[in-house]
């Protein structure tokens, strides 16, 4: 293609973005767009794939028939996010294959928020409180980002998360007004998880790397503060009304911004956690390749199904 034809269709491209249009699997697009879809949905979809294994850690303990049959729905709720993202994410040419190996070789990443072990049930009222809460915050605007199969799918995956937000806030409600000892293991779920949760939302803009250009790109369309600070303002009066403490002492109303001023987040542990260093990195991993492997003759009979499926019908049309 010559330089000329490449400019056009970068015109093309830039004038759909400008006029909020959205850039479908056929389009032409630039390369650094293409790869920096595949690169965020795909760790979108590893994040819920892996996202599974910590509340699946509970499915088997839930404390009744009730919170059983909720936890089962949201996990396998997260199955489907995971396979409506990998299935958007092939659209821009990359193979469901490719895309584990991604993943089980350690070279893609996937939410540092689940590298954290689920110690009690209370964990589970938290997961959905917080983790959830701040995933419907950072999905919620990706429902109108610039490349159509990833727009389309979150519609649906945030509807899915605000149910999920909303049992593990009523766990959290159940516990806080219980016992004095579950409302101490609801508090204890709290202090542990609210720092990870607000790592989720990424690193400080000024550290960000993609911010700028995903921005332009309009695939975010908020960046990583201004997310965390929404979350956090909407967060702190559901935490009231629970009767917990957020573990922050920095944590105050400033009037003048019109939001809450909060205190340093540990961006060493969230690096570390990135790198592989977190409590549990390794465990979800080799989960994750454990059920790869064991997985193959599933994989091989339905293709082998497949193919002979196919033989019949050939021999059956000539
Ligand atoms: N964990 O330039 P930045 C869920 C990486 S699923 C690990 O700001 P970007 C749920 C980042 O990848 C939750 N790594 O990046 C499921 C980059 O490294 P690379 C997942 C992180 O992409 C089950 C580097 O740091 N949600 O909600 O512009 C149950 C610099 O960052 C993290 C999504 O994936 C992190 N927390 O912004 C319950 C949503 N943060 O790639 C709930 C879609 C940053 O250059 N993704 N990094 O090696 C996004 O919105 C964006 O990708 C992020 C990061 C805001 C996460």
């Amino acid at each position: 293609m010559s330089e000329k034809e490449i400019k056009n269709l970068e015109a093309i491209f830039e004038a759909k973005i400008a006029r909020d249009e959205k850039i479908e699997p056929k389009d032409w697009m630039p390369e650094k767009y293409r790869k920096t879809h595949i690169r965020q949905m795909s760790q979108h979809a590893h994040s819920e794939i892996v996202g599974m294994l910590p509340e699946g850690n509970w499915i088997t303990r839930a404390p009744s028939l009730r919170r059983k049959v909720a936890l089962l729905a949201k996990v396998q709720d997260e199955a489907g996010h995971g396979l409506y993202l990998y299935s958007a994410t092939e659209t821009l040419g990359i193979s469901r294959e490719e895309l584990y190996e991604q993943l089980h070789s350690g070279k893609a990443k996937y939410s540092s928020i689940f590298n954290y072990p689920t110690i009690t049930w209370a964990d589970i009222g938290a997961i959905g409180w917080l983790v959830d809460g701040a995933a419907i915050i950072n999905q919620v605007p990706l429902c109108s980002t610039s490349f159509g199969p990833y727009a389309r799918a979150m519609v649906r995956v945030c509807k899915e998360e605000s149910f999920h937000q909303r049992q593990g806030y009523e766990i959290m409600l159940t516990l806080a007004n219980g016992t004095p000892e579950q409302k101490e293991m609801a508090q204890d779920a709290l202090n542990r998880w609210w720092w990870p949760s607000l790592m989720m939302f990424g690193p400080t803009d000024d550290m960000s790397t993609h911010t700028e250009q995903s921005m332009k790109w309009k695939l975010k369309r908020k960046t990583n503060d201004e997310l965390r600070q929404q979350f956090i303002d909407q967060t702190v009066p559901q935490a009231n009304i629970l009767g917990l403490s957020i573990p922050d002492s920095d944590l105050k109303w400033n009037e003048e911004r019109g939001h809450y001023d909060f205190g340093p987040i540990n961006w060493d542990e969230f690096w570390q956690v990135v790198k592989g260093h977190g409590p549990c990195n390794k465990e979800r991993l080799q989960t994750r390749v454990d059920a790869w492997e064991e997985g193959e003759w599933v994989r091989d009979a339905a293709m082998a199904y497949a193919e002979k499926k196919a033989e019949r019908k050939v021999k059956q049309a000539g």
